[in-house]
């Protein structure tokens, strides 16, 4: 992969995989049809005051019963994989025991379409979307929820594991755990920093145990990862107490859960940084062994850098680490971390845009695990997209948004990084998680009025990327009938 060619040109290796990502809550709607019972999402979005304008997952795009429109327009764009979620309450509505025929039957037609449509499909177990007689029992603060994961796990690998290549046990265990448990941003809403730290040991678990049962019942060439969030952090100033916090953030932002995956321990300070508020007695014998799983692939989730000084504490004042409004902080053990805002562009999020961080990011992980295989498994950006009077949506931020990442991970590739794929969040506008609906991901505008589609000009732009491996120069400009396939 030569980084400049004469003509600047930014070639892809072959095979590259160019797909978006989605997730079952925020696009499925249709909560309370065949048989899928609440997850903590849907019980979350229905508490007052948890999301944007009370918005929940009761519609979403309407996906569930639109999505034939869905596989057609990615078939139409040529985009060559689709990254989408399972809900685990359509599948096994109460966490445990049988499945639901209709939950699987859901998802294996998806599957036939999606393959039908040339497009490869890329299944992630466990976004969120926690049935909720699971938390009813403890959710992720309790050791049987990872059990009752590697059931699933299993059910859905039986099902599916005959036309699911690539398969990721959790997406973003990090929100899961420390936004869910921590500062309570997110479902199930809980604001106890032991039980986050609890969370995340047992999310761990569930990805270890998953994992096994997932080979246990995948055909041999089938393919398995996790996603993490891996926080990019940068220290404010060049102090060694900067430098500390840095170290701080890492630790339970991203090596709670990478040094366990990747090298079955966690980090000696994360006991250390933590020890006044637990012994992590809830870590038994083997479980590190367990949760150290040969991976094929490791899935990294980027969208902005973070900066860090050491000082005021976190949760008290105006948060400015991009995580939501909470007067809790989700950093346990790192409370003494100021979050700054860095200087630059940002998105509609309020997140800074910068690529060198999916670089750095990258490369990290390029070298702290040779050998293993990477996946972009997320990135992208939410704008204020304006329609035009046609209806047409112009959108050169995104675009400008993408290419420099996409940039960004060529680089890592020419340097070395094995970099297999790509996922672009997000296929559709959906539901934002707490900021409802008012964000905009998407390639492809939803107008919830009536659920109708509209692909922007990045999803036009995107395609032309995803036929040819070449990446297009950021300007695009429709051209006189519209933007084309
Ligand atoms: C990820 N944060 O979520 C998720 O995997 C997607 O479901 C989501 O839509 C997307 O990124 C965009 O936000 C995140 O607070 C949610 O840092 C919150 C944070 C990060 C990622």
């Amino acid at each position: 992969v030569a980084d400049s060619a004469p003509t600047g040109e930014r070639r892809f290796p072959p095979g590259f995989l160019w797909g978006t990502a989605t997730s079952a809550y925020q696009i499925e709607g249709a909560v309370r049809e065949d048989g899928r019972t609440p997850s903590i999402w849907d019980t979350f979005s229905h508490t007052p005051g948890k999301t944007d304008g009370g918005d929940t997952g009761d519609t979403a795009t309407g996906h569930y019963h639109r999505w034939r429109e869905d596989v057609e327009l990615m078939r139409r764009l040529g985009y060559g994989a689709y990254r989408f979620s399972v809900a685990w309450p359509r599948v096994q509505p109460t966490g445990r025991g049988p499945a639901d025929r209709r939950g699987l039957d859901f998802y294996r037609a998806l599957v036939d379409g999606l393959l039908a449509a040339g497009v490869r499909p890329a299944l992630t177990l466990y976004h969120w979307d926690l049935p909720q007689e699971l938390e009813d029992a403890g959710g992720w603060t309790e050791r049987d929820t990872a059990h009752r994961f590697a059931d699933y796990a299993h059910l859905v690998a039986e099902a599916l594991g005959d036309r699911v290549e690539l398969w990721t046990t959790l997406n973003e265990p990090w929100c899961s755990a420390f936004l869910g448990y921590g500062s309570g941003v997110h479902a199930p809403g809980r604001t106890e920093p032991v039980a986050a730290l609890r969370a995340a040991h047992h999310l761990n678990l569930a990805h270890g145990l998953g994992a096994m049962a997932l080979r246990a019942a995948l055909p041999g060439g089938a393919r398995l990862g996790i996603s993490l969030n891996a926080a990019v952090v940068r220290p404010l100033t060049g102090s060694a107490a900067d430098a500390e916090a840095v170290e701080r953030i890492d630790t339970v932002a991203t090596r709670v859960f990478s040094d366990p995956v990747l090298h079955g321990r966690y980090p000696e300070r994360l006991f250390t940084d933590t020890a006044h508020l637990t012994d992590w007695s809830f870590v038994r014998g083997t479980d590190l062994t367990t949760i150290h799983q040969p991976l094929d692939t490791l899935g990294l989730n980027y969208y902005n850098p973070s900066v860090v000084s050491a000082g005021d504490a976190a949760g008290t004042g105006p948060r400015r680490d991009g995580h939501g409004a909470s007067a809790h902080s989700p950093w346990a053990g790192a409370e003494d971390v100021a979050f700054h805002q860095p200087p630059g562009d940002t998105t509609a999020m309020g997140w800074s845009v910068d690529p060198t961080g999916l670089y750095d990011l990258l490369t990290r992980f390029s070298r702290e695990a040779p050998g293993l295989t990477l996946t972009v498994s997320e990135n992208g950006a939410a704008y204020e997209d304006r329609p035009g009077p046609s209806g047409a949506v112009h959108d050169p931020e995104r675009i400008a948004y993408l290419h420099g990442h996409l940039a960004a991970v060529h680089r890592a590739i020419a340097d070395g990084a094995d970099v297999r794929g790509y996922f672009l969040w997000s296929l559709t506008d959906n539901f934002e998680w707490s900021f409802g609906y008012a964000k905009r991901f998407g390639l492809i505008r939803v107008d919830y009025a009536d659920g109708r589609r509209v692909p922007k000009s990045s999803a036009y732009w995107y395609s032309r990327l995803a036929r040819s491996g070449v990446l297009p120069e950021p300007t695009w400009e429709p051209g006189p009938d519209g933007d084309r396939y």
